[in-house]
Order: structure tokens, then C-alpha cells, then sequence
């Protein structure tokens, strides 16, 4: 593999923030390894890193969401950053309708105008006090639905909205590879590839496996439906103007026939395409607050992308999996 002696590491990756307790949770747990040979474990049946599990751990002990909260939710490379924008840019639409020069998108990276709870709030042990944000707070997470269960059921507010959007899992597949050379700043070899592709196969992945992660929300989502939205990438792609108004009706914020006949919902895609945000000065340089680059978030964007890169068996191979995981579910990808 040709890693270069030390990778770019997020800190999320680490295992360097991990509490006494944390360890000895962690001496019991299955253990696995991801393609590079960092340390995964299992957790009620979802892979972390040490330091993510103890974020997770710590959310779920500390994090008490509001009724007026909303929590995007994905698998990592689901759809977060577009999901980021687009609910961002709905709920605030108001407030810069008159000054659009002014919108926070145009001068601070998504990730950074909706924080991770785990990833970047809850990390090192912080415990934040969040009521002195501005409400509605807008969270991500990439916790499976029962896992962030375990910190929103037992907030005293009733019920915050969550939304959760996800993406095919070869195209899934093929932006985290491309994500992880880029995180690393690296180059990584077909062996890594094939490496990373038998691990998704096994669900041996960060917050995998994948279709656990996505049936959690959709199971949710089917549940109750005030209150859990489910979204695919590729949906938002092919009809973007119905799903950014389903997410607003949703958000309750939904659209007037005013702002419609304005072309709100047309400037909303404008301004969250991959094509404009890619080529803002804040998102091709620098490091977002977790300390990964601004830009590699922001590659192609297409639907099929994974035709590139996967040979017809790969191809063959996740499906069937996928295909036997969701059975029975209503749950279906093109
Ligand atoms: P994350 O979970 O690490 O935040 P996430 O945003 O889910 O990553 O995934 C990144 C993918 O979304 C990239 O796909 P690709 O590798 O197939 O190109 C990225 O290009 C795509 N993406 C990011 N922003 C947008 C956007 N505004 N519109 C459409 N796609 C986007």
C-alpha cells in the first residue's frame, strides 16, 4: 500500500482521547481492523475508532436536543454536505432573503455552519453548552438512529425533527474512497482499494455496516413520520425542486406560492449546487474546525460514478449483499 509513513489522521481516527472507562468498554468489544489497519470496534453492532466511540458515548450521556433542534444525519459520504446546505440554507432563508451577498455559505464551509455532535462537539470530552446557540440549532451526526435514540428519547422537549439522507452504497463506496486518499493526502494502490472494498463488503467500516446504518432510519422513518424524514441523494439529484420542498414542509417552513413564483426554491439550489460551493475561495483552501480539508468535500457528485471503479463481479457482489440485507424492508435502490 503505498501510505506514506504518517498519514493525515482526523482526530475522530485517533485513540488518543479515550477515557479509563472507555478503554475497559473498549478490552470487551469485537475488534477489527479497517484497510489501513487502524483499530475498529464493535459497539451494539456498529464499527468506531476509539476516540468516536468515546464521543458517541459522550453524546449519548450529554446531549439532550431541543423540540426546535433538527439533526441531518447520514452515513459519512451519504450526502451530508449537500443536506448541510440545502436544510441550512431553507431555515435561514428569511434572514438573508435582502442581503443574499451576506449568506454564511458563501464565506464558511457547510460543515462549519452545521457542527458534528460527535465528531466536533462532544470530542475530547467536551461537554457544550448548547442553549446558547440560536434556535433552531441544526446538528449532523452520523450515529445510527438507535444509537442517537439512546440521547434524544431522553431529552424532556418533545421530539426534535431528524433528516437523513443517503446515497447508493456504490457510489457510497466510491466517494469514501476517494475521500480517504484525500483526507490522507495521499495516494493509495488498487490493493487498498480492493482492501477497502472486501471491509465495506463485511461492513467493517465507520459507522457501518452500511445497511444496518440506512434500515435503522428507514425503519425509523416509516415509525413516525413527523418527526423522521429518510432521503436519497440520488432522489434530491434527479428531482431536487420536490425534495427541497418536502424538506422545508417537513422542516415546517415550507414554501409560500409567493416565494415559489420568486424562485426561492430555484435560488436555494443555486446556491448549495456542488458547482457553486466547490468553487468558493472558503471551500478549496484551508481546514474546516475538525481539521480536515475544506476541499475534499467537494468532488463529482454523479449518480453511477461507481462504474469507474468497480468491475462488473464488485458490482455484482455488494448488490446481492445489499439486496439480501434490505429484503423485506420496502427499503430499494436503483
Ligand atoms: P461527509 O459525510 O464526509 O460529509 P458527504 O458530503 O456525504 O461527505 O459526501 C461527499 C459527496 O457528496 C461527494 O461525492 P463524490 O465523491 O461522488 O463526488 C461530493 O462531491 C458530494 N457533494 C458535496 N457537496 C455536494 C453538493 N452541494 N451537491 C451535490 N453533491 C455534493
Amino acid at each position: 500500500m503505498e501510505v506514506s509513513q504518517e498519514p493525515h489522521l482526523p482526530n475522530y481516527m485517533k485513540d488518543d482521547k479515550v477515557s479509563q472507562e472507555t478503554k475497559i468498554l473498549i478490552s470487551s468489544l469485537p475488534p477489527d481492523k479497517d484497510f489501513m489497519g487502524y483499530g475498529l470496534y464493535n459497539y451494539k453492532g456498529c464499527w468506531y475508532y476509539p476516540n468516536t466511540l468515546q464521543a458517541v458515548l459522550d453524546v449519548q450521556k450529554h446531549f439532550r436536543p431541543r423540540s426546535t433542534d433538527i439533526i441531518l444525519a447520514s452515513l459519512p459520504k451519504g450526502g451530508t454536505t449537500w443536506l448541510k446546505s440545502l436544510t441550512f440554507a431553507v431555515v435561514n432563508r428569511e434572514k438573508y432573503r435582502k442581503n443574499p451577498q451576506l449568506h454564511p455559505l458563501l464565506s464558511q464551509n457547510p460543515h462549519d455552519l452545521v457542527p458534528f455532535l460527535e465528531i466536533e462537539l462532544y470530542t475530547s470530552n467536551q461537554t457544550p453548552d448548547l442553549s446558547k446557540f440560536p434556535s433552531p440549532m441544526i446538528f449532523s451526526t452520523h450515529m445510527h438512529l438507535n444509537t442517537l435514540h439512546e440521547a434524544t428519547t431522553k431529552s424532556s422537549s418533545s421530539p426534535c425533527k431528524i433528516v437523513y439522507v443517503c446515497r447508493g452504497i456504490k457510489d457510497t463506496f466510491v466517494s469514501g474512497w476517494h475521500y480517504r486518499n484525500m483526507l490522507h493526502r495521499t495516494k493509495m494502490s488498487q490493493d487498498a482499494f480492493e482492501l477497502m472494498f472486501d471491509a465495506y463488503c463485511r461492513g467493517v467500516l465507520l459507522y457501518g455496516p452500511y445497511w444496518e446504518h440506512v434500515l435503522s432510519y428507514w425503519k425509523g422513518s416509516l415509525e413516525d413520520k413527523e418527526n423522521i424524514l429518510f432521503m436519497k441523494y440520488e432522489e434530491i439529484i434527479e428531482e431536487p425542486k420536490v425534495q427541497v420542498k418536502k424538506l422545508a414542509e417537513f422542516l415546517n417552513c415550507p414554501f409560500t406560492k409567493e416565494e415559489e413564483e420568486s424562485g426561492s426554491v430555484e435560488e436555494i439550489l443555486k446556491l448549495c449546487s456542488l458547482g457553486n460551493l466547490r468553487n468558493l475561495e472558503i471551500n478549496k483552501k484551508g481546514t474546516t474546525r475538525i481539521g480536515i480539508d475544506s476541499n475534499v468535500f467537494f468532488r463529482k457528485g454523479e449518480v453511477g460514478d461507481w462504474k469507474n471503479y468497480l468491475t462488473p463481479q464488485m458490482a455484482k457482489t455488494v448488490d446481492e449483499i445489499v439486496e439480501s440485507r434490505l429484503r423485506g424492508s420496502g427499503l430499494i435502490f436503483q
